[in-house]
């Protein structure tokens, strides 16, 4: 083993160090592999996540046979499903909501899985500066008419109808709105009444306010806007268990699925691709026709095994992130029926400062609490979970909440890093994002994902199945 380990890490040294000279390196040497290691499919895919789940399950009804590299020991990505040793009941605080458009209705009625319409039983909210511990009344906060703001958001976005159905396809020029900062947006249209209910739907993108609006509309798309406006039209499982669709897609891949599994060199040349991934039973080499990046496409995340061409890496090494955390606590000390939301009342429409957190949420079961941060810049998990504690402590002190049995702790947790993938306004003036759909399909490779579509698993899902698919079917 020892051997193999030392070979390895000369390789990907070898690898990194190269692929900016050349663009044909790290050929995978076949005769390594016994032919039982050696699977042949169709496509490969990287990532077991929203969207590589959803493009693994639709190409195999087309006749595609695939194989997904899943580097968790479950499909998913962003679902996260709690299930509640004590009261036998289950809830999701990753993935909750889905539109209720073909799509989804096709994806979840294929497992049988029953969709319903979302109620929210968050139960009383409360307000609260979190810096400070301070309560705050609902009257004391920015006022103003908030359905006259949405149907005015909603004025803007029938400018742009291509965001939402065609990727990142945008016109050239850019039209100035979508590269103003979401905060200028909001003041020149006279939206800022719904900047906070954008603040609690449209989270973990860092600085809602200094983000271009572009990737603001992307994200609170016509969709999301009227399941708001009309306080219906989002669906989630019936069971609350979204986690259910992931468990049956793993036993429809059956052996076409690597979960626990990391890539650890792919080489693309004009036949084929060759993925090489150690799994839990050994190293593997998957051949494949087509490849389909379905992670988030930072150059950081690729750069490690991904034979990278220059144009690849130019464009990739642009994207920066932001950082998005969920978690579950137990014995928070918050009353079960209470949601307590972060506020600045001295701040722009009273966004609290990120790195922070959201809200914490009534679940509806006795002793648990959703928590959500966020943050525009790279901190610790560590940092994160201490600052969460610390500050529910300050807030139930400070609201003087009855005792109750037992300490604070995390019972899930779960760090999304990189979240929201975004360039420069100066980079998509100048034409990235055309650039970047150029890679579709070039090298024998594809992209998927919320980089390419938005943080929406139903938008991603209708992206994929109406503009990718077909392509790589043709
Ligand atoms: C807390 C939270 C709540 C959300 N709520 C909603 C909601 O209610 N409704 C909604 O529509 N959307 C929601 N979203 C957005 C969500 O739908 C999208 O972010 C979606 O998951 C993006 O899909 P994706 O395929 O691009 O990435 P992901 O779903 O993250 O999938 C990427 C997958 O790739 C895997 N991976 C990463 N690197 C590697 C590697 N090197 N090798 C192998 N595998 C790798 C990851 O483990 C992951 O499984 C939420 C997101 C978060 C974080
Ligand atoms: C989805 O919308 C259709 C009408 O288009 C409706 O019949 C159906 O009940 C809705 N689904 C759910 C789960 O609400
Ligand atoms: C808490 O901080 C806010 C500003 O963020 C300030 O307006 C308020 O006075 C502070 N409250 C206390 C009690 O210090
Ligand atoms: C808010 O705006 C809506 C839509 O323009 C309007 O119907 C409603 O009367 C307004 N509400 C108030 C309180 O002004
Ligand atoms: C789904 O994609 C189709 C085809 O591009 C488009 O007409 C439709 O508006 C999309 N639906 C949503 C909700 O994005
Ligand atoms: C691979 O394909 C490209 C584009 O079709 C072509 O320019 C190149 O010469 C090919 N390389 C080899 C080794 O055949
Ligand atoms: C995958 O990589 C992780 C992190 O480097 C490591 O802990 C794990 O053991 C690896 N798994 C396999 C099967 O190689
Ligand atoms: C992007 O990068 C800059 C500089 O490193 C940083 O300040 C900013 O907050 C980052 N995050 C986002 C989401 O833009
Ligand atoms: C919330 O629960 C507390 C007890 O924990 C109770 O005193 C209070 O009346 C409840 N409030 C509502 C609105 O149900
Ligand atoms: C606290 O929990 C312990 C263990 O479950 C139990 O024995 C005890 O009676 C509880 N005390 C109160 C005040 O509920």
């Amino acid at each position: 083993m020892a051997a193999i380990d030392f070979r390895h890490c000369f390789l990907s040294f070898f690898a990194l160090f190269l692929f900016t000279i050349t663009p044909a390196v790290g050929n995978v040497n076949e005769a390594e592999f016994s032919e039982s290691d050696i699977i042949t499919r169709d496509v490969c895919i990287i990532g077991g996540g929203s969207s590589g789940t959803y493009s693994a399950i639709r190409l195999q009804q087309m006749g595609k046979s695939v194989a997904v590299v899943e580097k968790e020991s479950v499909l998913g990505g962003h679902v996260n499903t709690y299930f509640d040793p004590v009261t036998g009941e289950s809830f999701d605080y990753g993935v909750i909501s889905f539109d209720n458009i073909t799509v989804v209705r096709n994806y979840f009625d294929h497992f049988g899985i029953k969709l319903a319409p979302l109620v929210y039983n968050a139960g009383p909210q409360q307000y609260a500066d979190f810096a400070n511990a301070t309560f705050v009344s609902a009257s004391a906060l920015p006022q103003g008419n908030l359905t006259a703001a949405l149907i005015g958001y909603g004025k803007q976005l029938e400018k742009y109808p291509y965001l939402f159905t065609k990727g990142y396809d945008l016109p050239s020029p850019v039209p100035a709105d979508l590269l103003l900062s979401y905060g200028d947006f909001i003041n020149k249209y006279n939206l800022q009444a719904l900047a906070y209910t954008a603040f609690t739907f449209i989270q973990g993108v860092g600085n809602l306010l200094a983000q271009p609006t572009l990737y603001i509309m992307k994200y609170f798309a016509p969709a999301t806007l009227n399941n708001i406006l009309t306080g219906s039209g989002f669906l989630t499982t019936a069971n609350h268990d979204n986690h259910e669709l992931y468990e049956k897609a793993l036993a429809e891949l059956g052996s076409s699925a690597f979960i626990s599994s990391n890539v650890t060199q792919i080489s693309r040349n004009n036949d084929s691709v060759r993925v090489v991934i150690s799994t839990t039973e050994g190293r593997k080499l998957i051949r494949a026709s087509q490849l389909l990046i379905a992670i988030q496409p930072k150059l950081s995340s690729l750069s490690g095994f991904l034979d990278l061409d220059a144009e690849e890496a130019s464009l990739l090494g642009q994207f920066n992130n932001s950082y998005y955390w969920d978690s579950v606590v137990r014995n928070s000390g918050v009353p079960d029926n209470t949601s307590i939301n972060n506020v600045d009342p001295a701040a722009p429409f009273a966004l609290p400062p990120l790195p922070g957190i959201y809200s914490i949420g009534s679940t509806g079961l006795p002793g648990l609490h959703t928590v959500y941060y966020g943050s525009p810049y790279a901190i610790s998990n560590e940092e994160v979970k201490s600052d969460i504690l610390t500050t529910i402590a300050e807030l139930v002190k400070a609201a003087g909440y009855p005792p109750v049995n037992g300490t604070a702790e995390f019972v899930g947790f779960n760090d999304h890093r990189p979240f929201e993938l975004t360039v420069s306004v100066d980079a998509i003036k100048a034409g990235f994002y055309a650039r970047l759909n150029g890679l579709q399909g070039r090298r024998k490779t594809w992209w998927t994902g919320a980089t390419w579509q938005a943080h929406d698993s139903s938008q991603i899902w209708n992206w994929t199945e109406y503009q990718l698919l077909p392509k790589m079917a043709a």
